[in-house]
């Protein structure tokens, strides 16, 4: 019986391969980006092809395939294999282990009723307890409906007569495994399953169609251009657009912002009466609401006259879609600045529907007033708010608007998925780009412990609890970091995925590609270069800009 439904599973997978190769072919290096390159890694994107998982951060596109494979991640695999809809909470717990409330429980109970585990003899399960070897020859041969073989086994480190050796061996038989190592040949039933070998004893085992994945294209090779889009702006600081909007809007630091479409330009809001412009002041960040398309909300960051306090404030379009009533702000925060300098700026939506904010230390030098590490104070941070109050978002980690400590002057950020990539502009010595999980609330990225990788103002420090920069560069080659964007954009396909950053000082443009653990790809762009580097921006449809103080706006364009 298992034989033909096996050989009708091939037939299947040969028919989608070839028809594969005929249209659309798996996107260079898959869905994930932290298991490209893995000997796994057709398996691991095949079984999120087919359902068998989402990651260890989907948002984030992470599989983790250096983690182990846990008990509980076990129970879904495996009833996620075998086609079944997701489980729903049945009756009591068989295990007294297993919280009827984890996400895994229906799962395991699933397992029960299938008969693919018992569990341990002492009732429990062990949910977070790593898979061995031999226990994944169990759970996938019961899963297949087979039975242990009566064969001795092949494997020179499986014992004769262990409970699990004539498991192990159907396994052999059925072609799931080739064991741990050739010669001799070893099964190492006592070994911990990765989760990327995890992958390839699932897609096996369930004949999932495992297609080669190609590598993603490196940028060394890309030639790129820089087009001048609109000149002659007063201090331009910012570009931003509503996601499909073809029109582009520019952020003057006085105090306006301007419509730049088909040539022309056109003020949509002027509050230069109301801000303090000048050095490190002035409009200093904008973000439209996710939904501007129906509420035309969008949110403004500005150091006020008078006392140059940071002002975030929230605004409506009138009737007129390229106008705004300065008078319909509404002022959701007020934070008192001890400097003119290190005013931070950068506000951004994440995906969670809560406003970014980023606070500089309240500047002098050296964090002066002793801010980058109190988490009490929302100065020196990114702070998390919700737009319609201006209060903390729920589940901030300190209770109050922090929620990435640790942060100088971190004048742009930009939010990927479910990361944020942070230029944070250092003292004398070093600039950095943080990279973060939005899920990773409460992360601290040092300052005024460290700069970049190095202690500040110390021969050694206490790095505990500290997490350091992806990327950093000194002095040397750049002066002041401007945070930009990872391009997700459609005129440049191979640039798709990097992340763009630059120096306001040097005017030189960088990029890199995180691959969930660090930095690949690596290069600059000469052809990009620009004075007065003062924002990235993007586009309505995604395409990136480059933002010159000096009063010019250019797109990035293939070269
Ligand atoms: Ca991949
Ligand atoms: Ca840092």
């Amino acid at each position: 019986m298992r034989s033909s439904v096996r050989l009708a599973s091939i037939v299947t997978v040969l028919a989608m391969v070839g028809s594969v190769t005929a249209g659309a072919a798996t996107a260079p290096g898959g869905t994930f980006i932290d298991d490209d390159g893995n000997v796994h890694e057709p398996a691991i994107e095949a079984i999120r092809t087919a359902g068998v998982t989402t990651g260890c951060d989907p948002v984030g596109d992470l599989y983790c395939p250096g983690g182990v494979v846990t008990r509980a991640q076990m129970s879904a695999f495996i009833v996620r294999a075998l086609g079944e809809p997701n489980p729903s909470p049945s009756s009591s717990g068989t295990f007294s282990d297993v919280d009827g409330s984890a996400w895994y429980a229906p799962f395991v109970e699933r397992l029960v009723e299938l008969g693919i585990t018992t569990g341990y003899t002492d009732g429990t399960y062990r949910p977070d307890g790593p898979v061995s070897r031999a226990e994944m020859a169990a759970f996938v041969i019961r899963a297949l409906g087979e039975s242990a073989s009566d064969q001795p086994t092949r494997f020179s480190d499986v014992e004769s007569g262990a409970w699990y050796e004539g498991l192990v061996e159907r396994l052999a038989e059925l072609e799931i495994t080739s064991g741990c190592d050739v010669s001799p040949l070893r099964y190492c039933p006592a070994d911990p399953v990765g989760r990327d070998q995890m992958a390839s004893f699932v897609a096996r085992a369930f004949d999932l169609p495992i297609e080669a994945v190609p590598a993603r294209p490196s940028v060394q090779g890309l030639s790129l251009a820089k087009v001048e889009v609109a000149s002659g702006l007063s201090s331009p600081i910012f570009l931003d657009a509503p996601s499909g909007d073809s029109r582009l809007f520019v952020v003057e630091q006085p105090g306006r912002i301007k419509i730049v479409a088909d040539g022309a330009t056109s003020t949509f809001l002027d509050i230069s009466s109301k801000v303090l412009s000048g050095g490190e002041r002035g409009l200093i960040g904008l973000a439209f609401h996710p939904d501007y398309t129906s509420n035309g909300l969008f949110y403004v960051h500005y150091s006020r006259t008078g006392d140059g306090a940071g002002v975030i404030a929230e605004y409506h379009v009138s009737a007129d879609p390229n106008l705004v009533d300065p008078g319909s702000e509404r002022i959701l925060k007020i934070v008192a600045q001890p400097a003119s300098n290190h005013n931070g700026g950068m506000l951004a939506f994440g995906p969670d529907g809560h406003l970014y904010a980023a606070f500089g230390d309240g500047g002098g030098g050296g964090d002066r007033y002793r801010n980058g590490q109190n988490t009490a104070t929302i100065l020196g941070s990114i702070a998390r708010l919700d737009p319609a109050t201006g209060n903390p978002a729920p589940g901030n980690p300190f209770g109050n608007e922090v929620y990435y400590p640790g942060v100088r002057n971190p004048w742009r950020f930009s939010i990927d998925g479910n990361r944020m990539y942070i230029g944070d502009v250092g003292q004398n010595a070093r600039e950095e780009i943080d990279v973060v999980s939005l899920f990773a609330g409460g992360t601290n990225f040092g300052w005024p412990i460290t700069e970049g990788t190095s202690c500040y103002a110390a021969s050694s420090c206490n790095t505990a609890g500290l997490t350091g920069p992806v990327a950093e560069y000194t002095h040397s080659v750049g002066r002041s970091i401007t945070g930009g964007y990872v391009y997700r954009g459609s005129a440049i396909p191979d640039l798709v995925g990097h992340y763009l950053y630059g120096d306001f000082v040097f005017g030189w443009v960088g990029s890199f590609r995180y691959d969930g653990t660090g930095t690949v790809d690596s290069r600059t762009w000469a052809s990009l270069a620009t004075s007065s580097l003062a924002s990235f921006g993007t586009d309505g449809f995604g395409e990136m800009y480059i933002v010159s103080l000096g009063g010019t706006v250019y797109k990035i364009v293939p070269g």
